[in-house]
C-alpha cells in the first residue's frame, strides 16, 4: 500500500469563478458522493456548469515518476470526468507521463461554454507541461488532449499553476504559471487563441511552491473586475501582485511573506 500525498481540505474545492461562500457551500452539498480514488481530495467540482465537464479527478496511484517535489513520490497516472448529464469519461496516461498535480483545474477554454481540465502533466524525460483535456466531438466517449505548452524540457522539472482567467480582458481565456517555481522562477502566461495555447508574456523573479509542500502557494485574485496573479518574490519575502495589460506583465509588492496566510488574505481581498 502507498503512502498517499495529504491533500488540501476540501474546503478548497471551489473554482475560479465561485467566489461566494453560499456557492461553495452548495458545491459540497451536491457532491456528498465522491468518487472512488486514490486521490480523493483531488476531486475538483463545480454547480456553475449547467452542461459539460462538472467533476475531475486524478486517480491510478504510481511511484513510475520519482520526483517527489509535493511531498511524496505518488504521482496519479490517470484523469477522470463527470459531465453535468453524469456521464463519466477518462484517459489514462502511457507509462512515461504522469499527472504530477494536486488537483485538476475546471475552466472554459475555448469559451464554448462548456470546461475543460487544466493539469500538469510530466513526462519521465521532457519534465513538466500544462495539458488541457476535454470532451471533442471527434471523441464524445474519452478525454481528450486539447492544447498543451511544451514539455519544459528535462525530467524533473515541474511547473506551479497560478490560475486560468482572462487576466487581461481582451476575451481569451489565459493560464498562468511559474516555470520550475525552485529554479528558473518565471512566471509565464498563455493565451489560448486559434486552437492552441501561445505564450503572451513572462516575468522574471517570482515563485509559488517550495520543494516538498503539497499545496501551491497564491492563486488568482478577482477583487473586481480585473483578475490578478499572486505569487511571492523569489526570496519568499513579499507577497506579488502581478497584473496583465496588453502583452505586459506588472507586479507590485503588496506586503510582508510571512506564511501561507499572507497569499490566502490577498486572494480573499483582505
Ligand atoms: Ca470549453
Ligand atoms: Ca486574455
Amino acid at each position: 500500500m502507498m503512502m498517499k500525498r495529504l491533500y488540501l481540505p476540501s474546503i478548497f474545492l471551489l473554482t475560479i469563478f465561485s467566489n461566494s461562500t453560499s456557492l461553495i457551500a452548495n458545491e459540497l452539498t451536491a457532491n456528498k458522493r465522491l468518487p472512488q480514488t486514490d486521490f480523493p481530495e483531488s476531486v475538483m467540482t463545480t454547480n456553475a456548469a449547467k452542461n459539460g465537464i462538472k467533476t475531475a479527478w486524478y486517480d491510478d496511484a504510481t511511484n513510475r515518476y520519482a520526483h517527489g517535489v509535493l511531498g511524496d513520490k505518488i504521482e496519479a497516472g490517470a484523469l477522470h470526468a463527470k459531465t453535468a448529464e453524469g456521464k463519466r469519461l477518462s484517459i489514462t496516461l502511457d507509462k512515461s507521463q504522469v499527472f504530477e498535480d494536486i488537483q485538476p483545474r475546471l475552466a472554459d477554454i475555448d469559451g464554448d461554454g462548456r470546461n475543460e481540465i487544466i493539469t500538469i502533466r510530466s513526462h519521465n524525460q521532457k519534465g513538466a507541461q500544462i495539458a488541457v483535456f476535454g470532451i471533442t466531438k471527434e471523441i464524445p466517449n474519452k478525454l481528450s488532449l486539447v492544447a498543451s505548452t511544451p514539455y519544459i524540457g528535462q525530467s524533473y522539472r515541474w511547473l506551479a499553476p497560478v490560475g486560468i482567467a482572462d487576466f487581461d480582458n481582451d476575451g481569451t481565456m489565459d493560464i498562468a504559471y511559474i516555470d520550475r517555481p525552485h529554479l528558473a522562477k518565471i512566471l509565464r502566461v498563455w493565451s489560448y487563441r486559434n486552437g492552441s495555447l501561445q505564450q503572451v508574456a513572462q516575468k522574471q523573479g517570482l515563485t509559488n511552491h517550495k520543494i516538498g509542500d503539497s499545496f501551491i502557494s497564491g492563486g488568482v485574485q478577482q477583487c473586481d473586475k480585473e483578475s490578478s496573479m499572486i505569487t511571492v518574490d523569489s526570496n519568499w519575502e513579499r507577497v506579488i501582485k502581478t497584473t496583465l495589460k496588453n502583452g505586459k506583465l506588472t507586479s507590485a509588492d503588496i506586503g510582508s511573506y510571512t506564511g501561507r496566510a499572507n497569499v490566502d488574505a490577498a486572494i480573499a481581498c483582505n
